[in-house]
């Protein structure tokens, strides 16, 4: 099957957005009760939203919207036309629950095709799908765009890590689709298995996203894994993968425009941001039949850049997600996002890029510990190499965050590890 058309001019591709902004506006207004009310408490006529500057007039949409209507509460469509529920689980109270029409999983699986496509992905690859298959998106919605592309798949969801080396060599495996934290880790259980993951598979393309990772953890996993890594972005609320990915220039993922309009706000006023400023992403799904939603405040983190690109795709780009406005920690009453301390500890000499962010407090103050792994490679028994190696890492931390936090270096494969989503930050401070 083939992908339709998306290379468009910048022109079109706005014209059809706009096109696509006042069918959603009449459809949700039409099918929603939940959006029907809130244009109207708002006092909005649904022909008062044209262009992307009326959407400010528009409430924003959270998150506790989708908790407050479990299960079904925000469909804008009649049940019987639902054809697939997912789930995202919540750490309280009811999960999200994100229902698809059949035309929203076709329009789904064309936007992963795209982004497989853009990452040079083609139809003779083999993919490897190691996110996990159920309730989470990443699985399924990576599995189909894989289909649509005409690639071989093969669904191995998470976990039983020497089957998927067992995999990925007797089958062939070229492209493989997992959280970047797992692919650090098949590196390890790799070497385990007497494979050297980069020389002995012949992973062509890495997928990687759903968690928070840097370019030097971009590098380790080229070095160690496959030859090109690339980010992609989802949300399920949004669909789930596949609502941006980088392109081969690797600066920036082109986030579908033609299915999503983004806006960067200022996450304390709620103030739309011009181009090129860091703030929360807000995303209005413009194709989404069962479930649109409009202005919905991703609490990810990212710059908008609606500049060319080199690779000739007209569509904007957002940079790495930078953080997450709720995984934000607060520690001595200084905002500390974990990404800045994967930055440092990815890019030192000495560790592994397996770590782990405790918070607790000492007496009323908070106090901020991070556990590295020693590497492998670095081998020494004199304890001033190790405690040379600690005070390095403690001044970075403190220049970057502005605070002071501990070191502990311990010993290679101790800290957890995690098939899917990295679980990195441990909170202990009483509320
Ligand atoms: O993680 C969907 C997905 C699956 C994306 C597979 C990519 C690949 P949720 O479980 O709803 O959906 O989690 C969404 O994960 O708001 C971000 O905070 C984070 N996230 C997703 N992709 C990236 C990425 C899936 N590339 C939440 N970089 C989002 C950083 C990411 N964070």
């Amino acid at each position: 099957m083939s992908l339709k058309p998306y290379r468009l001019p910048r022109d079109e591709l706005m014209k059809l957005q706009k096109d696509r902004l006042g069918a959603l506006i009449a459809h949700v207004y039409g099918g929603s009760q939940f959006y029907h009310k809130r244009l109207r408490d708002a006092g909005i006529r649904p022909e008062e939203i044209r262009t992307k500057d009326d959407l400010k007039k528009i409430p924003f949409t959270t998150k506790m919207d989708l908790r407050d209507n479990y299960p079904l509460g925000m469909i804008s469509v009649d049940i019987s036309r639902l054809v697939r529920m997912h789930a995202s689980s919540g750490t309280t109270g009811n999960p999200t629950i994100v229902a698809y029409t059949q035309g929203d999983i076709d329009a789904w699986a064309e936007m992963n095709a795209r982004c497989l496509e853009i990452a040079g992905v083609i139809s003779n690859d083999v993919v490897q799908v190691a996110y996990g298959y159920g309730l989470f998106t990443g699985g399924l919605g990576l599995h189909y765009g894989a289909e649509r592309l005409g690639t071989k798949v093969i669904p191995a969801s998470t976990g039983n890590t020497k089957r998927q080396l067992k995999l990925m060599k007797d089958l062939g495996t070229t492209v493989l689709a997992c959280t970047p934290s797992y692919g650090l880790f098949l590196i390890e259980a790799a070497r385990e298995e007497g494979l050297e993951a980069k020389k002995d598979l012949h992973l062509r393309v890495g997928v990687f996203g759903a968690e928070p990772w840097s370019e030097i953890t971009r590098r380790r996993l080229e070095e160690g894994l496959v030859e090109s890594a690339y980010d992609i972005y989802g949300m399920s609320e949004l669909n789930g993968p596949g609502v941006a990915m980088e392109c081969r220039s690797k600066n920036g993922l082109h986030i579908w425009e033609d299915q999503y309009i983004v806006e960067i706000i200022d996450p304390n006023t709620g103030e739309v941001l011009e181009s090129g400023e860091k703030g929360e992403m807000v995303v209005t799904t413009i194709t989404k039949e069962g479930m649109p939603l409009l202005r919905y405040r991703t609490r990810d983190i990212t710059i908008l850049d609606d500049a060319a690109c080199e690779c000739g795709l007209t569509y904007a780009r957002i940079k790495r997600i930078l953080g997450r406005t709720d995984d934000m920690l607060k520690v001595r009453g200084i905002c500390v996002f974990p990404s800045q301390i994967e930055e440092i500890l990815t890019g030192a000499e000495g560790v592994s890029p397996h770590y782990q962010i405790v918070v607790d407090q000492e007496g009323v103050m908070d106090r901020l510990l991070v556990r590295v792994e020693i590497s492998e490679d670095f081998k020494t028994d004199k304890l001033t190499e190790l405690v040379a190696l600690q005070r390095r890492l403690e001044e970075e931390l403190k220049e970057t965050l502005s605070i002071n936090a501990s070191i502990e270096i311990v010993e290679p494969k101790t800290l957890p590890r995690s098939e899917g989503k990295a679980q990195r930050i441990v909170d202990m401070r009483k509320v």
